[in-house]
């Protein structure tokens, strides 16, 4: 694997005395964190404290929607704090991780100071402002950087932190099934023996409440196949997450290659995009088609983008929502007008309802 050239010149030891003096750390986690954002931020946490002594606070815009994460922060016991209660000049050391400056999808106000970036997603030019800048792009997770400097520094890494890591590394690549490299693996191995598997059960078969089963059918009613696409407006939803949710879930279907869901959560429209891994082209597919309408982001098989403009109606959404599978179609070259519906009432059915 080729590194980007951020990383070839990227130093540990060197960046860590570069904060020599700092004493209060706001990590920022991406808006609406995953298990990834959420493990990472807690490692890094723990290797500022260690390395630094500095007291650490992560933050983060939006909510911990699906059901795993919330499951996670609730089961770990994970502090996370609303940035809206936050005050950044409070802070005299600034991170994001999982995410990059000027990407829509943080919490960082434009254009302020930052000390560190680590992340996975496609480097951006706005991130080279931060001393310390650590993107690996090859990278299947944001938590083997971290879990990479705990090792390389000699940091302890207890129950607690192994069972995160272990949680972001089997969410985040499916089991090591989706984009993840030799790094991960080797992080998933040495995690094994660390790790709570009682939590780790309590994370990875969550409670959900009713609403997501009434998501879930109206997923189901309403998807449409386009080809090889399968495409779903979800209308209003009870969280942002639940358009990724959903489309993980049809990407099971043996027709699908990809999947698009789309939703309103407080008059914004999210958008979340699935690939198979032999067909992992989708943050290229999600800034194609969301272009100037939006703030995208992603990498090989999974991307997800909010749009600006505000929506007032169930009427605005279902016009967005038309447009973009237009343009997606487009995109994939699909024949136009193929949309079908996933379910068809069988004919035995149709017969019982008439009956
Ligand atoms: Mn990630």
């Amino acid at each position: 694997m080729s590194e980007s050239p951020q990383t070839a010149r990227f130093d540990l030891g060197q960046s860590l005395a570069g904060l020599a003096g700092r004493k209060a750390a706001l990590i920022y986690l991406h808006d609406n964190p995953d298990p990834d954002a959420v493990a990472a931020g807690l490692g890094l946490g723990r290797l500022l404290e260690h390395e630094l002594g500095v007291t650490i606070t992560l933050g983060h815009g939006g909510i911990v929607g699906r059901a795993q994460n919330r499951a996670m922060v609730d089961t770990l016991g994970i502090r996370l704090h609303p940035v809206d209660s936050l005050d950044p000049e409070a802070f005299d050391l600034i991170a994001l991780v999982d995410s990059q400056p000027e990407t829509g999808n943080n919490s960082l106000p434009l254009g302020h100071r930052i000390d560190v970036v680590i992340d996975h997603h496609p480097p951006r030019p706005a991130s080279a402002r931060a001393p310390w800048c650590d993107v690996r792009a090859n990278f299947g997770a944001t938590s083997t950087i971290v879990f990479e400097y705990l090792r390389a520094r000699g940091v302890a890494i207890d129950t607690k932190l192994a069972t995160a890591f272990f949680f972001a590394l089997r969410t985040e690549t499916r089991d090591l099934g989706r984009e993840a490299t030799a790094a991960e693996r080797n992080a998933y191995l040495e995690l094994v023996p660390l790790v709570d598997h009682g939590l780790l059960y309590r994370m990875s078969h969550p409670k959900v409440p009713r609403a997501h089963f009434a998501a879930l059918d109206r997923a189901l009613r309403s998807a449409e196949v386009f080809g090889n696409l399968v495409a779903v407006n979800l209308g209003t939803l009870g969280y942002p997450d639940l358009v990724a949710e959903i489309a993980d879930l049809l990407l099971s279907y043996e027709s699908a290659r990809m999947v698009l869901c789309i939703g309103e959560y407080q008059h914004n429209a999210y958008l979340s995009l699935r690939t198979e891994v032999d067909n992992a082209r989708a943050g290229a597919v999600m800034r194609h088609i969301v272009a100037h309408d939006g703030a995208a982001g992603g990498h090989g098989t999974m991307a997800g983008a909010r749009l600006y403009a505000t929506l007032a109606t169930a009427a605005e959404l279902e016009s967005t929502f038309r447009e973009m599978v237009r343009r997606l179609v487009d995109a994939l070259g699909i024949a136009a007008g193929s949309g079908e519906p996933l379910l068809k009432a069988s004919p035995d059915e149709e017969a019982l309802n008439d009956g």
